[in-house]
């Protein structure tokens, strides 16, 4: 994970070229929208155009000011850039696709880039933007808010212990320069559509508890979903439920995939000490300590739950026993 550029020589090609194509990764989320809407708007005399294989959802069309802007066919961009996307694979269609620069926060982020810029102590990409745009010397409100929203994100609203107080001097600084707090706020935690509604339902209703409760899990099959009336669209954001319950250290949430039944999306919480993105890697995911994913084949949901667990529950045995040890 050794990078190949510094922030400055980031700024340099971003400052040189004035047409840049900015992908982000698929399922998207507030960071990757957050900071390449971010660098859009923070050079409005730019040709930039940003890219998601799939759909931005309704509640993070705030950052982007519009549902999408649709890249045209012939756009030759000077600069090619990926935020946020820790492998090829995370940009969906355009997996293939050259990319210059890729810039990242999460510990296993792959180098397929020509030039890979990570820093798994920054809480998200857009705090690397904001330190990209610092060097430029640019910053507009729209891309302010942009930012923000992205540090938000996948901050929980500075609520996780990825905050740092160098995250909440950026944050002030954003706010300053016209991020709209209490919009951003309302729209990324405080806005839920009725069919999310019916998901948290089916999460409540469908949590089951290991290891003296210190293990909670949600299996969320298709019939479950059909009997809640939800889609995959409408379970986003569910994985963090099952760790706000008193006692539970470790949280894992299996998802059967509607168009493939055969396919289960691991999303793992923790509190404090399970490493996830270690139990996710041995199923070929990734993603933080805190805050992990993986996707898996099975013949069916109990299968799926059964390997699954058997590691989670050995990894958190370990951990358990690693701490009692220290
Ligand atoms: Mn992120």
């Amino acid at each position: 994970m050794e990078n190949n550029i510094t922030l400055q020589e980031i700024a340099e090609k971003i400052k040189e070229a004035s047409s840049i194509l900015i992908f982000m990764h698929r399922r998207p989320d507030g960071d990757t929208v957050g900071s390449a809407y971010g660098i859009k708007y923070a050079f409005p005399e730019k040709q930039i155009y940003c890219l998601c294989a799939d759909d931005i959802p309704t509640r993070l069309q705030f950052i982007s000011k519009a549902p999408y802007e649709s890249c045209p066919e012939d756009f030759e961009p000077e600069l090619i850039m990926a935020v946020d996307t820790a492998s090829p694979g995370l940009l969906g269609r355009f997996a293939d696709e050259y990319i210059d620069i890729k810039i990242d926060h999460h510990e296993t982020s792959e180098n397929y880039a020509e030039y890979n810029y990570t820093d798994p102590t920054a809480a998200a990409t857009g705090e690397i933007v904001y330190s990209i745009l610092k060097i430029c010397g640019v910053m507009t409100p729209e891309a302010a808010n942009a930012i923000y929203s992205a540090i938000s994100s996948d901050t929980g609203g500075f609520r996780y212990s990825n905050t740092t107080a160098n995250t909440l001097r950026i944050a002030a600084d954003l706010c300053e320069a016209g991020a709209d707090m209490a919009e951003c706020c309302h729209m990324l935690f405080e806005s839920r559509t009725q069919a999310e509604v019916r998901a948290l339902s089916a999460v409540y209703a469908n949590i089951r508890y290991f290891e003296n409760g210190g293990v909670a899990v949600v299996n969320l099959t298709n019939e479950i979903k059909k009997r809640y009336n939800i889609t995959d669209d409408d379970v986003g954001e569910i994985s963090s439920i099952p760790r706000e319950i008193e006692g539970v250290e470790l949280a894992v949430t299996i998802r059967q995939l509607s168009n493939s039944p055969d396919r289960y999306k691991i999303s793992m919480r923790s509190g404090r000490y399970v490493d996830v993105d270690k139990i996710c890697a041995l199923f070929g995911g990734g993603g933080h300590s805190r805050a992990a994913g993986a996707e898996i084949s099975a013949q069916n949901p109990q299968q799926a739950e059964r390997t699954v667990l058997k590691y989670a529950i050995d990894a958190y045995r370990n951990s358990i026993k690693q701490k009692e040890d220290s």
